[in-house]
């Protein structure tokens, strides 16, 4: 990967993303906050993002027969845990990050409570949002039960990340996959299962979207991984070379850069076999999937 080469995201992509961006300011914009506490909402949600996570909510539900808009609402509740997780690991007991998205993190606009508080909001407007959408209850419960879990995994993962703890028997390469997959790839597969519930998927096209999930969810953490070790800071709107400076387990640190590529390749691969079953429903999802595996920012 090259700091100077770029990749657009696919119209698909594109297209969600503009969806959820609308739905997301609706969310902020309507709910009753005092004026500063909105502000960091508004500051932590609507700063720019690539909208990823919701997009594969709205796409999978598609690739499993239903419509976006059927989505919209889990959709953006996946957006929200994650505005969430990046505002506490920006925090300087986690990250300690100064820029995001291109912006100051939340801590630095707003202090470290205001921060703090506006992540707690965002995780409770996360869960409010699946309960009063209106849908069936058998639905809102699919839904609250894999972004519960999803949540659960992704502090886990964050704790393996920043305080350690892992089981004794993995060696460096189980501990990376083990946290990636919690940190990162829990929260990734479950927006692509929320979004085949939104659908009232067949099990069996519900199988093969958490089949791709699990693939494009570790993916989408190694490549980020690589594009920490060379991605342009301006482009990727935050610092970079900070997992080596701090000394974090990452898959080019373990294994190299090589070795890496190949375990992306792989797991596109293993991705793109897992849309198999979906036929043309899931070509949308394979674009967006070579997109993930070279993207640069
Ligand atoms: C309760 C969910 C939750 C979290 C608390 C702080 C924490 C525990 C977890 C941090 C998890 C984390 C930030 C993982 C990094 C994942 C990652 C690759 C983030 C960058 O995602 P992009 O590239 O970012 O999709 P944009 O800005 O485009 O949304």
């Amino acid at each position: 990967m090259s700091s100077t080469s770029t990749s657009q995201p696919p119209p698909a992509l594109l297209h969600a993303a503009a969806l959820i961006e609308k739905e997301l300011e609706k969310r902020v914009q309507n709910i009753d906050l005092p004026p500063n506490l909105k502000d960091a909402a508004h500051h932590a949600v609507l700063g720019g993002g690539k909208r990823v996570r919701p997009a594969l909510t709205l796409l999978c539900c598609e690739a499993a027969g239903g419509e976006a808009n059927d989505a919209l609402s889990a959709a953006t509740a996946v957006e929200f845990v994650h505005c969430f997780s990046l505002v506490h690991d920006d925090l300087p007991a986690l990250d300690d990050d100064a820029i995001r998205r291109g912006l100051p993190t939340l801590h630095i606009k707003v202090g470290e409570a205001m921060a703090v508080l506006a992540g707690d909001l965002l995780l409770a407007m996360a869960f409010e949002q699946i309960v009063a959408d209106g849908s069936p209850d058998a639905r809102s419960a699919g839904l609250t039960r894999l972004l519960t879990t999803a949540t659960i995994h992704t502090v886990i993962g964050q704790v393996y990340d920043t305080v350690g703890g892992f089981p004794e028997h993995l060696d460096a390469e189980g501990q990376l996959d083990l946290m990636h997959r919690n940190k990162t790839g829990s929260l990734i597969q479950a927006a692509c299962e929320m979004g085949a519930v939104c659908a009232d998927a067949t099990e069996s096209d519900k199988k093969a979207i958490a089949a791709f999930g699990r693939a494009a969810g570790l993916m989408f953490q190694i490549v980020d991984d690589l594009i920490d070790i060379d991605g342009c800071p301006d482009l990727v709107g935050k610092a970079v070379g900070k997992d080596a400076d701090m000394g974090k387990l990452t898959f080019p640190g373990v294994v190299g850069d090589e070795a890496s590529r190949q375990a992306i390749e792989t797991l596109r691969q293993v991705a793109a076999d897992a849309l198999k079953s979906l036929n043309s429903r899931g070509e949308d999802l394979k674009t967006v999937t070579e997109w993930m595996a070279q993207r640069t920012h």
